[in-house]
């Protein structure tokens, strides 16, 4: 019977003796690696964490005190140790999420698994504590070097050393990589210290810290700050960390147990906020993660737990493939073109453009709204730049589009991936807010590719627009196969199908334009007749799309963003303002956040099926649901000789 079966909550490790821990820290690994190469997930982050999480958690008393996981990404063994040790469930629908989720646990506080926010979090729960007098309560941020780059963090170290009188601890949890090897001058600060001459000093002093405290030590430890270092402070490198004014433990080696308890118990001591520098390695104990050199296994998919490879069979070339053949193929010809990714060079596809032109793609760290603002600063320089993030990452850098790209017409054309509905990730990685979000912005162009043939032929599009920012949204997974239209409209609306009835106009933004020649489909069994139409670009909405709803009985437009301020609501406003009445009927996914399951789980719940649209619009098309068809006077449709029988 393994260790781990014996813990149901942190207390469960307060007796355990030294060789025990080490057993249950190898009896977490052997779980990890079983249960998320089954589930996929992110594998390499928590392999790195498990000694860290285990020592938090017997020198922490969670839920009094307050774990904070920057991103959440590396919480799976904070879940092992909180009643969660199965994880077989991990990332399916009515299982566990793949990051902290209060409806869990009480131990899980912060959800979002947007990097760098976890030290503004816990500063505010310290004030909180501070302010209500509950002073017995510590707050712990676990955050990566990764998440450091963002400058969220820095801007609650700020205030974190503004105010000294707070039981606060940071725990960097230095793995030197975010995906790739994290960049940038702190990067290679942290990296000074990890590699300098006196780091091994230190990293055998970390074992013998207790002792080594002594009387002195402690004393020392107990100072004023202002007032001294303290004895730790003479491990601290000389630079950043010492210069913020903040008492700093480490480097200590992040797989030792006993060297982590004794520093994360000297912090929790000293009643201050202190940061506790770990040095780790991701995908600790297991070789195929260890040994790759891409991400170490940041995240995966269904794998081979011997071997680490991937057992998923792929249905086709994914967007982001595409993407990224694409981009290098544009560079190759347009010396100007540059690109930017926020610490996901190879997430994102722009990695084949770095190899190829490695000085024009730039890896900004965590930091999107840099990267936004940066551009339009590459963007007055000459440049053109394409910034590529995940579509749930731009929420971030809203401002940066509007006021720094659209309002100085900067040039920059910003790649979405990961569009929509993603799935097994859950609630904060669903990029569903994007068109909703960036549609309000003035003189912005956005293209949702239904194909690949598309996504290449917008992407060219949107590089040639100097004077506007340019968006093109795609989501994960395949691209599937070409959907060809029968026309083109002069302002480049594509048709991709035509009936003899004009019933309905079905308006299909980017990858529901399968959906929508489904829903005309199943229609055409109804006897109702519908044209579909691909915009390509959604924003602004084309004239011809107004036009063709004038000659419609319904509008319903299909997209997969928020419906609320979505495409669709902006069609119809496009009608109004040209005196188009006809009915319009907007479905896209409802403004919630939508909880971990698969994409096609997720679609089918929402709504956003084919059965379940057509459904709908037969009811609009007899009268029988709001809106209401309209009848259209000069034609006599096959829908209404239905409804006359
Ligand atoms: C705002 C934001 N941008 C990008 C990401 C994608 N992302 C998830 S984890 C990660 C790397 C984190 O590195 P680090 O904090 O060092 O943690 P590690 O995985 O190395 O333990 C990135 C870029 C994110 N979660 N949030």
């Amino acid at each position: 019977m393994s260790l781990l079966s014996n813990i149901s909550n942190p207390r469960d490790l307060d007796g355990l003796s030294a060789i025990q821990l080490q057993e249950l820290c190898a009896d977490i690994r052997e779980k990890l690696i079983a249960d998320v190469s089954k589930t996929g997930g992110h594998l390499g982050p928590n392999l790195g964490v498990v000694e860290t999480t285990v020592a938090i958690h017997r020198v922490f008393h969670s839920p009094k005190d307050s774990i904070i996981f920057d991103t959440g990404h590396q919480s799976y063994v904070h879940k092992m140790l909180t009643g969660r040790a199965d994880l077989s469930s991990l990332r399916q629908k009515d299982g566990l999420a793949g990051y902290p989720q209060r409806s869990e646990s009480d131990h899980d506080i912060v959800e979002s698994s947007h990097a760098s926010s976890s030290l503004s979090w816990a500063d505010g729960i310290a004030k909180a504590y501070k302010l209500t007098n509950q002073n017995d309560r510590w707050v712990v941020a676990v955050v990566g070097d990764g998440a450091l780059t963002g400058g969220m963090t820095w801007e609650a170290l700020n205030n974190i050393t503004d105010d000294n009188d707070r039981r606060l601890v940071i725990v960097v949890n230095d793995n030197g990589r975010s995906y790739a090897p994290t960049i940038g001058g702190l990067a290679r600060y942290l990296n000074g210290i990890r590699t300098e001459r006196l780091y091994s000093k230190a990293f055998r002093a970390s074992k013998g810290l207790a002792e080594r405290f002594g009387l002195f030590g402690r004393l020392a430890y107990s100072m004023a700050r202002g007032a001294g270092k303290g004895l730790l402070g003479t491990f601290a490198p000389k630079g950043m960390f010492p210069n913020l004014d903040i008492k700093y433990i480490g480097p200590i080696d992040g797989h030792d147990l006993a060297a982590l308890e004794q520093a994360l118990s000297q912090a929790k001591k000293y009643e201050h906020p202190v940061i506790v520098h770990t040095i780790t390695e991701k995908g600790k104990g297991y070789d195929p993660a260890q040994l790759n050199d891409e991400d170490q296994m940041h995240a995966v998919g269904q794998i081979d737990p011997e071997t680490g490879k991937s057992v998923e069979t792929s249905a086709g070339e994914s967007w982001t493939s595409v993407f990224s053949k694409e981009i290098l193929k544009i560079a190759e010809q347009k010396e100007n073109l540059v690109g930017i990714t926020g610490a996901m060079l190879i997430p994102v596809g722009l990695h084949r453009f770095a190899e190829r032109f490695p000085e024009r793609v730039f890896d900004v760290g965590i930091a999107e709204q840099h990267a936004v603002t940066s551009a339009a600063g590459m963007a007055f320089g000459g440049l053109h730049p394409v910034v590529a993030v995940y579509a749930t990452f731009i929420n971030r850098a809203f401002d940066q589009v509007l006021m720094d790209v659209a309002l100085h017409k900067a040039g920059v054309t910003i790649v979405l991936d990961r569009a929509g509905v993603t799935g097994p990730d859950g609630a904060s990685h669903h990029g569903m807010w994007d068109l909703a979000l960036l549609q309000i912005v003035p003189g912005i162009r956005i293209a949702a590719p239904r194909d690949a043939v598309r996504l290449r032929e917008e992407l060219n599009e949107a590089v040639a627009v100097d004077d506007a920012p340019t968006v093109l949204r795609f989501s994960k997974g395949t691209a599937g196969a070409e959907i060809a239209a029968i026309k083109r409209l002069n302002d480049g609306v594509d048709v991709l199908l035509e009936s003899p009835s004009k019933d309905v106009l079905l308006v299909a933004v980017g990858p529901m334009a399968s959906v929508a020649l489904q829903v005309a489909e199943l229609l055409r069994a109804h006897g109702i007749g519908a044209t579909v139409i691909d915009p390509r670009w959604v924003i602004p909405v084309a004239k011809s799309v107004v036009e063709l709803a004038a000659k419609h009985r319904l509008v319903v437009t299909i997209e997969d963003g928020i419906r609320v301020g979505g495409i669709g609501t902006r069609v119809r406003q496009e009608m109004r303002a040209a005196q188009v009445d006809t009915a319009l009927n907007e479905v896209g996914l409802p403004d919630e956040f939508l909880e971990h399951a698969s994409r096609a789980e997720i679609m089918e719940r929402v709504g956003l099926t084919a059965q379940q649209i057509s459904h709908d619009i037969v009811a609009q098309v007899l009268g029988a649901r709001v809106p209401h068809a309209r009848p259209l006077p000069d034609e006599t449709t096959v829908s209404q000789q239905n409804q006359a029988q």
